[in-house]
C-alpha cells in the first residue's frame, strides 16, 4: 500500500480554490489566486514558460514584443542540438509537438537553417503545444500538490521529461506541465533487495532520477566498472517514457528491453499515493509500467535497473554509396543474414546504406567470419567497414554513438512495424521483406528485438510481438517550417500510408508505442497485444478520475477530446 504525503498540501488546495476563481480550460495570463498559492507549495518552483524560439520574434500571443537578439542568437546557434532542447522546458525535439497543428498555431524557426529571417519576421510566435506554466518536480510533494491541483481545477496535466515523443505525449495545450528533467539523483549498489523483497533475492542494480539522460547513465555505470543497457540517444531519459514504453537497445537481443531489466519503480499515481512498485508490491502496476507506457499511471520519480559487468564488444560498421542495383543486393544479404546474426547475439542499427552492429557473444574471428559475406560486398562496392573488439559498451559508444546523434527540432512523422522471424524464414517472406524495403524512401531499422533474451512469462506488459521479432523496421516523413495544414496532413498520410504497407507483410505483429505511427490502427492491439484489458483494468484502479491522458495511451479518452485539439484529423 501507498502512504498518503502531505495531506496538509492537499487540504490547503481545496481552501484556496473555494475561493472565487473561476478556471476555463485556458489559464489566465496573469497568476491567479489558485496559482499563486499552487506556486507556494511547490516552493517557487512554477514557472512561466514561452516557446523556446519567442526571443527571435517581434509579436507573440498577437501583441508585438521586443525581440532579444542575444537570447535570439543562441536558440539558432543551438537550435537542432538535442544537449541545448533537453535544458529547457519550452521546446520538443520533433518541433510539430511545440506547436498546435489543429489551429496553425506555431513559433518555429527554419530547422535547415535556424538564421533564416523568413521564419521569424513579421510572424506571430504563438505558445501551440507550450504549457504557459510548468513545476520542475523535486519530489513527491510537487507532484501531490499538482493532482490535487488538477482534480479540483479541471486543468490537465502534461508529463515532459526529455521530450524526444514522437507522438506529441509530452506536451498538451493548456495543461499545467510537470517537468521531470531535475531528477538527477544516481546511485549504484552491488546489493540491491527490491523494497518488500526478501534479501535472498539481490541484484547488482543501479538507481536512477526520473530526469537522467543516457549519457548521465553511460558515464555513471562506466566509472562503477558496469553497464547499463539503454538507449542510443545521448539525451533521452533513461526513465521515463522510453522505459515504460519498452525501452530498446542494440544489446537488448542478448540483455533484454528496458521492461525486462527494471526491478522497481517510485512513482505517485493520480490518486495521489506515493508507491514503490516491484516484484514484491502493487506487483499489477510493476507489470503495467513494464510496458503500458509513460504519461499514463502515475510520475515516476525513481526506477532501478539490474546492470551487467563490463562488456567485451565485438563491432561491426559499414558504409557505402549505394545505387539503385547495389541497394537491393545489400538489402538480400541483410535479409538472408539476419536469422543467423540473431543467433549470434548481433543487435544494431541499419541506417540506409550504413550498418552499426555489436554482439557480447562471440570472439573477433567468429564476429569477421559472420560478417564476410556483408563485408566482401561493400568492399566490391568500394565502401567502408570495420570489424573490431572494443574493451566496454562506454567505449562502443563513445566511439560510434556520441558521433551519430541525431539532430532534432526536425518536422517529421514515422512509421513502423516489428517484422517477426518468420518473415525471414521462408524464401517468399526475404522476397517480400526485400521488396518492402526497396519500396520505402528511407529506412531505419533498429535490430534490437530481445531474440535471445529469456524472458519470465507475462512479467511484462509489451507486445508479445517484441519477442517473435528479429527488426524494428522505420521509417517516416518530413516537412518544413512553412508547410500549410494540409502539406503537414498529407506527410502524416504519407506515413501513416508506409506503416500499412509494412503492417500488410507482418499483420500479426505489432509495433512499438515509442516509435510509431501517430494514427495507428487499433493501437490497443498493435502495442500491447492480448495485454490491453488487463492494463486497462489497472489504469482505472489507480487513476479513477482520468486525470492523466495522452494519445493513443492505455485509457486513451479519444481524439475528439478537446485535450487533443492540436493533432490534425486522421488521414
Ligand atoms: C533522437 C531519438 C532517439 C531515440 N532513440 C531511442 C532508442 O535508442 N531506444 C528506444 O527505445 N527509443 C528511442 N527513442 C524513442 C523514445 O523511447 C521515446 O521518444 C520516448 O518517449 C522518450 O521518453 P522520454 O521520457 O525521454 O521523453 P518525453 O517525450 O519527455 O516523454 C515521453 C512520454 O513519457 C511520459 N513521461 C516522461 N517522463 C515521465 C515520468 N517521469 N513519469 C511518467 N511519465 C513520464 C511523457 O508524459 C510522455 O508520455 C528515440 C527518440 C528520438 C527522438
Ligand atoms: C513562483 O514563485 C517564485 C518565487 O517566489 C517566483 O520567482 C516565480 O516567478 C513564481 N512563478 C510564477 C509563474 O509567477
Ligand atoms: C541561411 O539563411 C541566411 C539568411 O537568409 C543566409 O544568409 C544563409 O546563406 C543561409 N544559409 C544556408 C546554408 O542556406
Ligand atoms: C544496498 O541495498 C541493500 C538492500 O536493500 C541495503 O541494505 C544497502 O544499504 C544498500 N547499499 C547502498 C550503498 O545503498
Ligand atoms: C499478466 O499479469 C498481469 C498483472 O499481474 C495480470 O493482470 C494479467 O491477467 C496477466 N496476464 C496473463 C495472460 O496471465
Ligand atoms: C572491472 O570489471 C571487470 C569485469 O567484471 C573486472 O575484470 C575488472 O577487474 C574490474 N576493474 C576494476 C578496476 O575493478
Ligand atoms: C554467405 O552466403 C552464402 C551464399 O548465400 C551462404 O551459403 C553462407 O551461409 C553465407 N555465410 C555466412 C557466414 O553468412
Ligand atoms: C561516398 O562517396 C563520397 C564522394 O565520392 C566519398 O567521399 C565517401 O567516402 C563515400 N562514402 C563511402 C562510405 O564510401
Ligand atoms: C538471398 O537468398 C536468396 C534465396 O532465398 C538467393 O536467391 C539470393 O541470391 C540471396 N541473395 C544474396 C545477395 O546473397
Ligand atoms: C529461462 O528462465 C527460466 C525461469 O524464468 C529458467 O527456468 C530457465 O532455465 C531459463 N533458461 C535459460 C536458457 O536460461
Ligand atoms: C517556405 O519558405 C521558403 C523559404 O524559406 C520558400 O522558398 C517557400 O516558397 C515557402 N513555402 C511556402 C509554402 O510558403
Ligand atoms: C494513402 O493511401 C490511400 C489508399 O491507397 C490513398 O487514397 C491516399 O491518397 C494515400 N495518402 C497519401 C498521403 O499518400
Ligand atoms: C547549451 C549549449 O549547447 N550551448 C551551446 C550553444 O551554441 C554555442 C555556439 O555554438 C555553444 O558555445 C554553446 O555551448
Amino acid at each position: 500500500m501507498g502512504r498518503r504525503i502531505s495531506a496538509v498540501a492537499v487540504a490547503l488546495y481545496t481552501i484556496c480554490l473555494s475561493l472565487p476563481v473561476t478556471f476555463s480550460a485556458h489559464f489566465p495570463r496573469s497568476l491567479s489566486g489558485a496559482l499563486v498559492s499552487l506556486n507556494h507549495t511547490v516552493q517557487g518552483r512554477l514557472h512561466a514558460a514561452t516557446p523556446i524560439a519567442r526571443p527571435c520574434f517581434s509579436w507573440y500571443d498577437h501583441a508585438q514584443v521586443s525581440p532579444d537578439q542575444q537570447a535570439c542568437a543562441i536558440v539558432q546557434e543551438n537550435y537542432t542540438s538535442p544537449g541545448f532542447r533537453s535544458l529547457h522546458y519550452g521546446n520538443t525535439m520533433n518541433s510539430e509537438w511545440e506547436t498546435c497543428m489543429g489551429k496553425s498555431e506555431q513559433c518555429l524557426l527554419d530547422y535547415n537553417n535556424a538564421t533564416n529571417p523568413l521564419a521569424y519576421t513579421g510572424t506571430d510566435c504563438d505558445q501551440g503545444s507550450i504549457s504557459r506554466y510548468y513545476i520542475e518536480i523535486q519530489d513527491e510533494r510537487d507532484l501531490v500538490a499538482a493532482f490535487a491541483f488538477s482534480k479540483a481545477s479541471n486543468v490537465p496535466l502534461s508529463i515532459k521529461n526529455s521530450g524526444h515523443d514522437y507522438k506529441g505525449r509530452s506536451t498538451m495545450k493548456d495543461s499545467l506541465a510537470l517537468w521531470t528533467r531535475k531528477l538527477t539523483s544516481l546511485s549504484y549498489n552491488k546489493t540491491f533487495v527490491p523494497q518488500g523483497c526478501s534479501v535472498s533475492s539481490s541484484y547488482n542494480a543501479i538507481t536512477t532520477g526520473a530526469g537522467n539522460s543516457f549519457q548521465d547513465l553511460y558515464e555513471f555505470a562506466d566509472a562503477n566498472n558496469v553497464t547499463y543497457v539503454g538507449g542510443y540517444a545521448t539525451t533521452v531519459g533513461a526513465s521515463g517514457g522510453w522505459l515504460m514504453g519498452g525501452g530498446h537497445s542494440i544489446l537488448s537481443p542478448v540483455l533484454g528491453l528496458g521492461v525486462d531489466r527494471v526491478l522497481e519503480f517510485k512513482i505517485v499515481t493520480p490518486d495521489g499515493e506515493l508507491r514503490i512498485a516491484n516484484e514484491c508490491q502493487n506487483t499489477d502496476l510493476f507489470w503495467a509500467l513494464r510496458g503500458g507506457g509513460g504519461g499514463t499511471f502515475g510520475v515516476v520519480l525513481e526506477s532501478t535497473s539490474k546492470v551487467e559487468p563490463q562488456l567485451t564488444l565485438q563491432v561491426a560498421y559499414f558504409s557505402f554509396n549505394s545505387t539503385a542495383t547495389s541497394l537491393r543486393e545489400y538489402y538480400e544479404i541483410l535479409v538472408n543474414s539476419s536469422v543467423q546474426w540473431s543467433t549470434e547475439g548481433w543487435g544494431g542499427h541499419i541506417i540506409g546504406s550504413t550498418i552499426i552492429y555489436v554482439t557480447p557473444n562471440l570472439a573477433l574471428d567468429e564476429a569477421q567470419n559472420s560478417m564476410k559475406n556483408l563485408s566482401d560486398f561493400i568492399t566490391a562496392q568500394g565502401g567502408q567497414g570495420i570489424v573490431e573488439t572494443l574493451p566496454s559498451w562506454y567505449s562502443f559508444f563513445e566511439k560510434y554513438g556520441i558521433p551519430s546523434q541525431q539532430s532534432v527540432g526536425v518536422l517529421q512523422a514515422i512509421a513502423s512495424r516489428l517484422i517477426p522471424k518468420t518473415n525471414f524464414e521462408s524464401a517468399n517472406g526475404r522476397s517480400q521483406l526485400v521488396d518492402l524495403l526497396v519500396s520505402l524512401p528511407a529506412i531505419y531499422i533498429p535490430v534490437v528485438p530481445p531474440v535471445l533474451f529469456n524472458a519470465t512469462r507475462n512479467a511484462t506488459s509489451i507486445t508479445p510481438a517484441w519477442r517473435d521479432s528479429l527488426w524494428h523496421l522505420i521509417s517516416g516523413a518530413v516537412w518544413e517550417y512553412n508547410s500549410t495544414a494540409t502539406e503537414i496532413e498529407v506527410m502524416f498520410g504519407v506515413a501513416h500510408n508506409l506503416t500499412l504497407s509494412m503492417r500488410a507483410i507482418a499483420p500479426d505483429s505489432g509495433a512499438y508505442s515509442n516509435e510509431g505511427d501517430v494514427y495507428e490502427v487499433e493501437h490497443e492491439t498493435s502495442f500491447w497485444g492480448p495485454n490491453y484489458p488487463a492494463l486497462l483494468q489497472i489504469k482505472q484502479k489507480y487513476d479513477p478520475l482520468g486525470l492523466l491522458d495522452c494519445w493513443q495511451c492505455v485509457g486513451w479518452k479519444g481524439s475528439s477530446s478537446k485535450d487533443f485539439e492540436c493533432y490534425l484529423p486522421s488521414p
